[in-house]
């Protein structure tokens, strides 16, 4: 639950306005390219503009989940410093454009994506996979885990809703790694949503299932997707669980790297995102939750929706931009 103390946190109120900016210039600048089927396009150009736009802000920021490491990404690498340095000590977790396909393909729930949070209190996640589990906020702590099975999930959902298992929606992402999990889900009678891409958005759906239709989501995705999604329902409210795929001795010794002993540690979503976290999303392409960006001839459209974890403020951002050359 969002905790009260707003006055011991180095984040800066005004911020969670600021960083709205942030994804709103990525965002706009990956809808150019939507539907032209050439991800690494919109991917680079949301990156530029996301960092354009963060180096404006007055942050100390360390990005610490970013586009990959130093030698394999130019911009928005891991460990790269941004902000005007006039402002708090602040770690960066973000994905300028999440669901790169989704956007090449003009497809629903692309999303630009960042989280601030204190130093220190985001999950320093390697690129590797991450089997994830969430809902949205209303449910009695530990609904749902890790350790239990899929259907023990399912049911533990529907139980606390009071519905029928076949009256729930679960969101899975579309993918061979998992045909056994969706076989055990069908089996129980609850839908399935599948989803190409986009597990960030995936999980935020969960925090809206009457907008969305989308209940509890389980699966493998990225790990960094996991830190975002997890910073985003620590804000919102909702329950997650996340573990890290560890699953060879390269993997591991790049985890441990990064200061992860267990392998098999579960995280609950607290221990993803602790402290004090400031989360914003732009939707790229329309969406269940974000409208996607609107192109007029006097005009651009973004729909945003930015939170704070110390306040639990959700606001949703409709912004009309009429000085296109800012863009
Ligand atoms: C998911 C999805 C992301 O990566 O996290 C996925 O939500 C996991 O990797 O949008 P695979 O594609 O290898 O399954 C993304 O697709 C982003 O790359």
């Amino acid at each position: 639950m969002a905790g009260k103390n707003t006055q011991s946190s180095g984040l800066d109120r005004i911020l969670t306005l600021e960083i709205a900016r942030v994804t709103e210039r990525a965002a706009v600048a990956a809808a150019r390219l939507r539907g032209r089927g050439d991800e690494k396009a919109a991917d680079q150009v949301a990156v530029d503009a996301m960092r354009q736009e963060l180096n404006r802000l007055p942050i100390d920021g360390t990005v610490v989940i970013g586009e990959g490491e130093r030698d394999e990404a130019p911009m928005l690498y891991i460990g790269e410093e941004v902000g005007t340095k006039d402002g708090a000590a602040v770690d960066i977790a973000l994905d300028p454009l999440e669901g790169t396909t989704i956007c090449a393909k003009n497809l629903p729930n692309s999303l630009a994506v960042i989280a601030i949070a204190e130093k220190g209190s985001l999950l320093y996640a390697p690129d590797v996979y991450m089997e994830k589990v969430a809902i949205g906020p209303g449910y009695p702590a530990g609904t749902v885990a890790l350790d239990a099975t899929p259907t023990d999930n399912v049911h533990s959902v529907a139980k606390a809703k009071g519905v029928d298992p076949h009256e729930i929606t679960v969101c899975i992402l579309d993918r061979p790694r998992h045909a056994k999990l969706i076989e055990e889900v069908r089996a129980t009678g609850a839908a399935i949503r599948l989803i190409g891409d986009g597990d960030v958005a995936g999980v935020i759906h969960t925090t809206h299932p009457d907008e969305t239709g989308i209940d509890l989501y389980i699966g493998i995705g990225g790990a960094p997707e996991g830190v975002l999604a997890a910073a985003a329902l620590r804000c919102i409210g909702g329950q997650m669980e996340g573990r890290l795929q560890l699953n060879t001795p390269e993997k591991i010794a790049r985890a441990e790297k990064m200061g992860i002993i267990d392998p098999s540690k579960i995280y609950r979503m607290e221990e993803m995102a602790q402290g004090d976290v400031l989360f914003s999303a732009t939707g790229v392409t329309d969406g269940n939750l974000l409208a996607g960006v609107k192109f007029a001839r006097d005009a651009i459209s973004t729909h945003t929706i930015v939170m704070r974890s110390s306040s639990g403020t959700v606001r949703e951002i409709k912004a009309r931009h009429q000085d296109l050359t800012k863009f």
